[in-house]
């Protein structure tokens, strides 16, 4: 097995990682009778919304709850920084690798060292594009494609009974995730069946707040109007809340009414975006789960017992509206 680095760098690296409840090396022949517990390595995007907060924090409770013990790395939004934590996982001889990809591409190489360590891998919120796809055990999320189809019919409904063109400005996650490129195909390929919407302006924020408020602060400047080259802008279609929530203060400060003026989807279903919805400020929130924490670990536990796990499990989610009775949704947690 040939690693891309020297076991000293790795080590350095890993020693960087924050390890969880006591992560202690592999147990040496004479303590093997001791409770060996399971090790994780565990690769996060980075911490760039609500639910990436919340996504981790699901993971490392389960782990705990699990006596699993996670070695968790956080990529700060870079892929290169995913595959070096991933080789010194790899190095570290954990049991299990999980790893969310940031983007689809870009994998196999790493995902091949793994498979030659005899380390399984389980792909767990987006998904990967693989040339082999006994590269990894198993995948566990979100449908993003169905979620995209989700914010598609609302807007069918919502405009069922207006005859007249609907101009959509698209603001996309981070491209080449398949989140953002999930909710664009899937969004287009229930929109695009009806002649009246058109998406005249599609851009990507990266599923950032910031880029969500400077996106929509750029289009106000021209003239203060809510307009792409002269065309009103009816809806938008929001990837995720951080950038909703980013660009929605901006539409006040030019009394422009979000939920009202203009009709806005939005997806991930945070509390700040659920509280927007009860307010009227927002008209469909798409459900996207970012508690996998639990059954990450019991697939976990799963391989570790020597058993296959599914190669797809999807996670249950929904679709809140302004239709809905709202006071019912529980708290979000995040
Ligand atoms: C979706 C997840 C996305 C969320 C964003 O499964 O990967 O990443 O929708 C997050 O909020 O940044």
């Amino acid at each position: 097995m040939k690693l891309h680095c020297n076991k000293i760098i790795c080590s350095a690296i890993l020693a960087a990682f924050v390890v969880l409840s006591g992560c202690a090396k592999k147990n040496t022949k004479s303590e093997e009778k001791e409770f060996k517990p399971i090790i994780v390595g565990f690769s996060q995007i980075g911490s760039e919304s609500a639910w990436r907060t919340c996504n981790t924090q699901s993971m490392k409770e389960a782990a705990a709850v699990e006596d699993i013990q996670l070695v968790y790395a956080n990529a700060e939004q870079k892929q290169e920084n995913q595959i070096k934590a991933i080789r010194s996982f790899i190095v570290y001889q954990v049991d299990v690798i999980v790893f969310i990809p940031i983007v689809q591409d870009g994998w196999d190489n790493v995902l091949r060292e793994a498979k030659e360590a005899g380390i399984p891998v389980i792909v767990i919120d987006r998904s990967i594009r693989t040339s082999d796809e006994s590269l990894y055990a198993g995948y566990l999320g979100s449908d993003h494609t169905e979620e995209g189809r989700k914010a598609a019919r609302f807007l069918q409904r919502k405009f069922s009974r207006v005859q007249r063109p609907l101009n959509i400005l698209e603001i996309r996650g981070t491209d080449g995730s398949s989140a953002a490129d999930g909710r664009y195909e899937g969004f287009r390929e229930v929109i695009n069946k009806d002649s009246r919407f058109k998406i005249i302006h599609s851009e990507s924020g990266d599923f950032l707040r910031s880029r969500g408020k400077e996106i929509v602060e750029r289009i106000l400047s021209v003239n203060g109007k809510l307009q792409i080259d002269g065309q009103p802008i009816d809806i938008i279609f929001s990837h995720n809340d951080s950038m909703t929530l980013g660009f929605l203060d901006v539409l006040a400060e030019h009394g422009i009414r979000g939920g009202k003026d203009v009709t806005i989807v939005s997806v991930d279903a945070e509390q700040a975006a659920i509280n927007a919805l009860k307010e009227k400020k927002i008209n469909c929130v798409v459900e996207c789960n970012p508690k996998l924490g639990p059954q990450t670990m019991k697939l976990v536990k799963t391989l570790c017992n020597k058993y296959e796990i599914p190669h797809i499990t999807r996670v249950d989610e929904t679709v809140f509206t302004e239709y809905d009775n709202l006071s019912e949704i529980t708290p979000r947690g995040y």
